[in-house]
């Protein structure tokens, strides 16, 4: 095996070309850490394609030499699936760099798997349109890895997940074979949607290397409302209210106490309102005409509303989005935290919030519990601090209470390595076979980020 990586090697730089093949130790680091600092590796190189040609060259003899590859993009993923935690051979996509002009006509553009989420959004915004897909990471998380992920973000509730903006794409299988659609046609009903495959297969199927993407109308009003409640109840019905009667709804998101309080002090930002509360729902309306009266209306309605802040000017907007989407960066600072992204239905989502701090306490009594995440899609950020990296205690008792709730494990991050070990409690035996039929078909070498995903083969 060494003798065969190491020709793979050699075979690689005639591809890509001496400065792409990298062992340097320190220039390597990055790519063998994820960002929150809890999952590690090792690997024998980084390869870095600049074309889908070199991608393709680069996994035939992978593939032939039987060496497991794992693909990155922007290294933004939080379920450590694109970091080598098996000393697999990192294959970066961020070379693949091009993005086409925005056809205006179909509202679409082709990018590269490289291209990050911001640059889409840039392009899209300066044509006058926008990208569906929107995420704290936007500046580094890659069209790529947001594809093989699957990932969600603030405007789920509108616009749905990656999947739903991916018209078209391009990939290359284990082998290096090339599968290309990327007409950009939205009516193709002509058998299996391999591109939709691809969607959440988390680099296990094949390497996407560009995407057709959907681009979405751009309203010219956007209205940001910060809602304060002295029960986290009391702000639940808000987000059922809210969304019944404000129908120009991009964003609802949710955060408590602790994770305000620790946003603030870590960032030394004023908090929002004189007064502490329990429990915050922040609104996001967008629409061609100034949605702020039907936002008030629904405010006014809301008869347990403790305090509210509007924003329509793009500074203060972002101000009242920074409470909840710093909440990432300053859990980071307390040490790697334990991430569990989970859904719960909306008739357990109570019980869930009030327990689940007794669930983590349970089994590890010096840990800091924090919950915040996308109201509006069920979707909630268990962090978890205080707790050993290695130790699987508290995500094994905080998943289990997800499926008793009829929950599940994985909202938006995936499943990657962080999550493998409990896919069963979340998938059927059945769906399980069926997935590895799929991996054996496409890729049968078991090439592709072997350790993701798909339990150990029984
Ligand atoms: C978010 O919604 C991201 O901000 C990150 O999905 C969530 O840090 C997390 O757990
Ligand atoms: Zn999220």
């Amino acid at each position: 095996m060494a003798k065969d990586l190491d020709d793979v090697l050699a075979r690689a730089v005639e591809v890509v070309g001496p400065p792409n093949v990298v062992t340097d130790a320190e220039v390597v680091a990055p790519y063998t850490t994820d960002w929150t600092g809890r999952f590690h590796g090792t690997t024998p190189a980084v390869v870095r394609p600049g074309t889908t040609g070199e991608v393709a060259a680069v996994l035939a003899l992978c593939n032939a030499a039987r060496v497991p590859v794992v693909p990155q993009g922007g290294n933004t993923g939080l379920v450590g699936g694109g970091v080598p935690r098996a000393h697999e051979l990192v294959l970066s996509l961020q070379r693949l760099r091009h993005l086409d002009a925005v056809d205006a006509r179909a509202g679409q553009v082709t990018a590269q798997a490289g291209v990050t989420i911001g640059a889409v959004q840039s392009l899209a915004r300066a044509a006058g349109w926008d990208y569906g897909v929107d995420l704290a990471a936007r500046d580094s998380a890659t069209v790529g890895g947001t594809i093989a992920t699957n990932a969600g973000g603030v405007r789920v509730l509108r616009y749905g997940p990656t999947r739903r903006q991916v018209v078209g794409y391009e990939a290359v299988l284990a082998d290096g074979r090339v599968l290309r659609r990327l007409d950009g046609l939205e009516k193709d009903n002509t058998g299996y949607d391999l591109g939709g495959l691809l969607c959440g297969s988390e680099g296990t199927l094949a390497i996407v290397t560009a995407a057709r993407l959907r681009l979405v109308a751009r309203p010219s009003h956007t209205v940001v409302a910060l809602l304060a409640f002295d029960r986290v109840d009391d702000a639940l019905d808000a987000v059922g209210e809210s969304r019944r009667c404000v129908d120009t709804l991009q964003a609802i998101e949710f955060f408590v106490r602790g994770g305000l309080d620790l946003v603030c002090e870590t960032f030394s930002i004023p908090k929002p309102f004189a007064a502490d509360h329990d429990a915050y729902v922040l609104l996001e309306a967008a629409a061609a005409t100034d949605p702020t009266p039907a936002l008030a209306a629904c405010a006014d309605r809301l008869a347990d509303l403790a305090d509210v802040a509007v924003a329509t000017e793009p500074e203060r907007r972002e101000a009242l989005w920074r409470y909840r989407e710093a909440h990432t960066e300053a859990i980071n600072t307390l040490g790697p935290p334990h991430k569990l992204d989970v859904t719960l239905p909306p008739a357990t989502m109570s019980t869930f919030l009030a327990r689940v701090p007794d669930v983590v306490a349970g089994v590890a009594p010096r840990a800091r519990t924090f919950l915040f995440g996308h109201a509006g899609d069920g979707n909630v950020h268990v962090n978890v601090t205080g707790v050993d990296p290695d130790d699987d205690r508290v995500t094994d008792a905080v998943l289990r209470f997800v499926v008793e709730l009829h929950g599940s494990i994985s909202a938006e991050h995936g499943i990657g390595t962080a999550k493998r070990p409990w896919v069963h409690l979340t998938r059927t035996r059945e769906e399980l076979d069926v997935f590895r039929a799929i991996k054996r078909a496409l890729d049968p070498r078991g090439i592709l980020n072997p350790n993701v995903l798909l339990p150990a083969d029984r």
